[in-house]
């Protein structure tokens, strides 16, 4: 569901959400709901789920969630070097999938593991030099809100919406040079939800 937004493109179960400077594009429904259950029960079991953590104010804190990298290339985020392990199965079968969905190819697979509403991601873009522009995102599992705001307009409102199981968000183009988004936390009691982030690490 897209809150504040209209939709002003569709193409093949797509909506592109009205955002300048950006190209988004959602799919609700890319997955069955038996598919989007297998996938969930499958990830669920089979990723080698990490809790890192990270240097914040001089402390070692947490990461509020559980992460995984998959694929043919390490990424250093957030202070943070992720070694890659090599594809499982379900991981190939996803990226075909959504490669055939985007036009694009990724190498690599960011997995976030939300287990509660106090788990999120703050407000960043996926910029870094070494990523390519076209990023695709799964959702699996209890639905969350998702938002953007623009870098720089004040004058744009964010665009918010709900990620729903078995949905994929495409953000290609300009998208992370403009516009920052986040997963916020909320106090509904909510179902454990995984996403997947399908990239390039070039270079
Ligand atoms: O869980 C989500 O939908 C957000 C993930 C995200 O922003 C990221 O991996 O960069």
């Amino acid at each position: 569901m897209v809150e504040n937004n209209s939709m002003i493109k569709d193409k093949q179960g797509f909506t592109q959400l009205n955002m300048p400077e950006a190209e988004v594009y959602y799919a609700p429904h890319f997955f069955t709901k038996a598919e989007s259950d297998l996938y969930l029960q499958r990830l669920t079991e089979e990723v080698a789920w990490q809790q890192e953590e990270i240097r914040m104010f001089g402390k070692q804190l947490p990461l509020p969630r559980l992460t995984a990298w998959y694929g043919d290339k390490g990424y250093t985020y957030s202070g943070l070097y992720n070694a890659p392990q090599p594809w499982l199965p379900v991981l190939l079968e996803l990226k075909e999938k959504v490669e055939a969905a985007s036009g694009d190819k990724y190498n690599s697979v960011l997995l976030n593991y939300y287990r509660h509403g106090q788990d999120s991601m703050g407000w960043h873009a996926d910029d870094e030099k070494s990523l390519a522009p076209g990023i695709a995102s799964i959702s699996l599992g209890g639905e969350r809100g998702f938002a953007f705001r623009h870098r720089t307009r004040k004058d744009l409102p964010p665009v918010k919406l709900t990620l729903q199981h078995g949905s994929l968000l495409l953000m290609q183009g300009a998208t992370q040079q403009h516009w920052h988004h986040q997963l916020p936390k909320t106090s509904r009691p909510i179902a454990p939800r995984i996403n997947l982030t399908f990239r390039t690490i070039v270079g």
